[in-house]
């Protein structure tokens, strides 16, 4: 990689001495583009050893304090409410929601570069702030969009796995069977196998985490194209960012589609590392699974309909009412619709959440997206009207213990108002989000040595004997 940026440059540094006289100032322009303010791997770099030497000293010092007591109904259910993972890079709180590495959905929206000044945030640039705690500039953002792009490239026999699957198979089975394919050039596992020292195990992990991430855009576009369109690939436009990239390799060239696409991808990048797909993927890099290994499990578990799935799920049920009732339906038939859901045994798709209490920051941002875009389009208004039909019959429940919206609810009609209307592969957009955030957190899981996971089980015969001897004594 420092070869290719070296050749990156000099053909950068080629192509402006056509383009210009002044040879000082290139080579000074030269001198900024190697420099290490531009690189997120020197930046990284230069942050490990103080963040290795704080959790040393956590360790050291705070080892022994509780956390909290656990209980049976903790273990019984699903481990709510039981802190058990380090996870740097983001964190939820159940009343304000997600803070990436300290800074809210709107603070995010505020101060991270947008491809123009007030516009939404680069997905690159939340890659920075991540992985490095810091708010990037514009230049590293677009130094950083550039290396993603020149790690775009995708080994042909990725497109053949992918080919081996029906058409029909579901968007993600073909997605994680692309990611699969890709781990063959993972440089974690050849610098494991040629015996890499452990301090030094972020390094191919930065490597493969970066490159997956350029890569899956590439490969979640040639899923779609192959499914839904004419199976034409159209290649990556080097004049493009991350997330309008991303747009366009799907063939959605609306610079409003753009824009979408660098909200959607930024704030599904990250949610804390307890959910299923973060944790999965934490788990199975525990192992010392590669990136890519690690991040193909994430993606099983973000396809199941009570994580990532959802948001198909929520424009499939979306849909339903329209076939079922039509565009106008009045808030009674709405009401009645959602009691049907309910009592025919399912879930109503898009809302509550496992840790969140209050109405979720990334609906509330693509609420106001829709407002300022798409204020008139019917299944947007449909939606408006969900959120106040259905808390209240949740909460007439008793049992749920978040009524409100959450992402899944919002994004499928924005998707759909742009033309990205085929329900079935929204988790894929999801899952290229989630690389971000899982990305970054594993290559700190390397550089911090944290260690294999490991929880203990127990048998519901040794929780008896121990809960009646916790009572009698
Ligand atoms: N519709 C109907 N019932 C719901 C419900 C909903 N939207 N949300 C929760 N409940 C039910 C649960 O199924 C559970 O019922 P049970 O006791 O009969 O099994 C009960 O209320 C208590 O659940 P909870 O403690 O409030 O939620 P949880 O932490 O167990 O589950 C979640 C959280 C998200 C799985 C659940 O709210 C749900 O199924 N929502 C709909 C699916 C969805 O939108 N998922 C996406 C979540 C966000 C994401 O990961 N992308």
């Amino acid at each position: 990689m420092v070869l290719f940026r070296s050749v990156t440059a000099l053909s950068k540094l080629r192509s402006r001495l056509g383009q210009q006289s002044n040879l000082r100032d290139s080579v000074r322009w030269l001198q900024t583009q190697t420099s290490t303010d531009l690189d997120l791997r020197s930046q990284l770099k230069e942050l490990i050893p103080e963040k290795q030497e704080r959790l040393k000293k956590i360790k050291a010092e705070y080892g022994k304090v509780q956390l909290g007591n656990i209980t049976v109904d903790m273990v019984l259910g699903g481990m709510r409410g039981m802190t058990g993972l380090l996870w740097e890079t983001s964190l939820l709180d159940p009343d304000e929601g997600i803070r990436f590495r300290g800074l809210s959905i709107p603070e995010c929206q505020k101060v991270l570069p947008g491809a123009k000044p007030g516009g939404e945030p680069l997905p690159e640039g939340l890659l920075w702030l991540l992985l490095t705690g810091k708010v990037p500039s514009k230049e590293q953002v677009d130094a950083l969009s550039e290396e993603l792009r020149s790690r775009a490239i995708v080994p042909d026999y990725v497109y053949k796995a992918i080919d081996a699957l029906p058409i029909t198979a579901h968007p993600m089975t073909q997605f994680t069977t692309g990611v699969m394919a890709l781990q063959v050039r993972s440089e974690f596992q050849k610098a494991y196998d040629e015996g890499i020292h452990k301090s030094k195990y972020w390094e191919p992990t930065f490597e493969d985490s970066l490159s997956l991430i350029a890569q899956l855009p590439v490969v979640a576009s040639y899923v779609y194209r192959r499914i839904f369109k004419d199976g034409k690939v159209i290649p990556v436009d080097d004049s493009l960012d991350y997330g309008a990239n991303f747009s366009h390799l799907l063939g959605f060239d609306d610079p409003k589609m753009h824009e979408l696409m660098r909200l959607y991808v930024t704030i599904h990048s990250d949610h804390e590392g307890g959910n299923v797909s973060a944790h999965t993927g934490h788990l199975v890099a525990s192992a010392l699974s590669d990136p890519y290994l690690s991040f193909a499990a994430a993606l099983n578990g973000l396809a199941g309909p009570l994580h990532g799935l959802a948001n198909q799920e929520v424009l499939l049920w979306i849909k339903s009412v329209v076939d079922e009732v039509g565009e106008n339906v009045t808030t009674e038939q709405l009401k009645d619709y959602v009691w049907k859901t309910l009592n025919s045994g399912k879930v109503v798709p898009g809302f509550g959440h496992g840790v969140l209490r209050k109405t979720d920051p990334r609906y509330s941002c693509q609420r106001e997206f829709a407002l300022k875009h798409l204020p008139d389009d019917p299944l947007f208004q449909l939606v408006s009207k969900l959120y106040e039909v259905v808390p209240p019959i949740l909460t007439e429940l008793g049992k749920v213990k978040n009524p409100w919206p959450n992402v899944d609810a919002h994004s499928g009609v924005l998707l759909n108002h742009f033309g990205l209307t085929e329900a079935r592969f929204f988790t894929v957009l999801f899952g290229v989000s989630r690389s971000i955030g899982i990305g970054s957190q594993l290559i700190w899981d390397r550089a911090l040595g944290l260690p294999l996971e490991r929880p203990k089980s127990v048998t519901m015969e040794s929780l008896e004997n121990y809960c009646k001897k916790a009572a009698s004594s």
